[in-house]
């Protein structure tokens, strides 16, 4: 029985991506004289790196090795870090970045028809409130049961962590729950803590290669403008077209959750 969906953030409820975080990258290096300059191209490799410390190190590696290894090296990506992170909230503040269609939609009709919210993501906590403050209101925060975000597991996605985290945290089965992604390595980890996965493609997410889906949309839709992709609450999965909304997501967790019925997978 369906009883809470777990969302994750960054191109699932917005595409912060290319609206926030890139262009908040970019400023900083800007600032400090770095001599780097990351376009859409080049960003989108490195989202294979979750986590926006990780991928600084891991870009940084790639161009300087012997800097990237030097002492002090981690002092310095945290401070372009938290730099990048001001920037990125000054952003989402002055409105640069807004939800996704049919975000907001089916966030309401889920708290109305009581089933729990919550929040798996590995961007840094202030980022979420802010986003969640300046689109849906300071009050929104509290819709969330459970928000887990950023460094507060070990291992970010693609590892299960933060979806076991907020399952712990919910007291509730992997089969209770539906996970919203938008990319492989956030279906990765939903994946891996057993949780079926809706998918709602992003931006930078429309060519990955996906594991094992519920369902693989290129967004949630809103009346007049349906979301399109394939439902995979059969084995085979068929083409689908329409609104997401929590009757649908009912249907297709039952069916993924039904014993020797369905399967979750293509
Ligand atoms: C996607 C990410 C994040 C952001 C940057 O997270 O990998 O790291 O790109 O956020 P999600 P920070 O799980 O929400 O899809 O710079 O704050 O780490
Ligand atoms: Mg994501």
């Amino acid at each position: 029985m369906l009883r809470a969906l777990i969302w994750d953030v960054d191109g699932t409820l917005a595409e912060t991506e290319e609206e926030g975080h890139r262009q908040a990258f970019n400023q900083v290096f800007a600032e400090q004289g770095l001599p780097w300059h990351w376009d859409e191209a080049r960003y989108g490799e490195l989202l294979a790196i979750t986590g926006g410390k990780e991928r600084l190190l891991h870009a940084w590696r790639q161009t300087d090795p012997a800097a990237a290894a030097a002492p002090g090296a981690a002092q310095r990506v945290a401070h372009l870090h938290a730099r990048k992170t001001a920037i990125y909230l000054e952003r989402v503040d002055a409105g640069a970045v807004v939800l996704r269609p049919g975000v907001h939609r089916l966030l309401s009709q889920a708290r109305q028809q009581g089933l729990l919210l919550a929040i798996a993501t590995t961007t840094t906590p202030a980022n979420v409130q802010g986003l969640l403050s300046a689109t849906l209101g300071p009050a929104s925060l509290s819709w969330f049961n459970c928000i887990a975000a950023g460094d507060e597991v070990a291992r970010k996605k693609p590892a299960p962590d933060v979806y076991q985290r907020v399952l712990q945290q919910l007291g509730l089965p992997a089969d209770d729950c539906l996970a919203i992604e938008d990319s492989a390595v956030g279906a990765e980890s939903a994946c891996a803590a057993g949780l079926a996965v809706l998918v709602t493609r992003s931006r930078y997410s429309r060519a990955d290669a996906l594991p094992p889906v519920l369902a693989d949309l290129d967004g949630l839709g809103e009346p007049g403008a349906p979301a399109r992709g394939q439902v995979f609450d059969r084995p085979a999965g068929q083409p689908w077209q329409g609104v997401v909304d929590v009757g649908w997501l009912r249907q297709w967790q039952a069916a993924a959750t039904a014993p020797a019925q369905a399967t979750t997978g293509r």
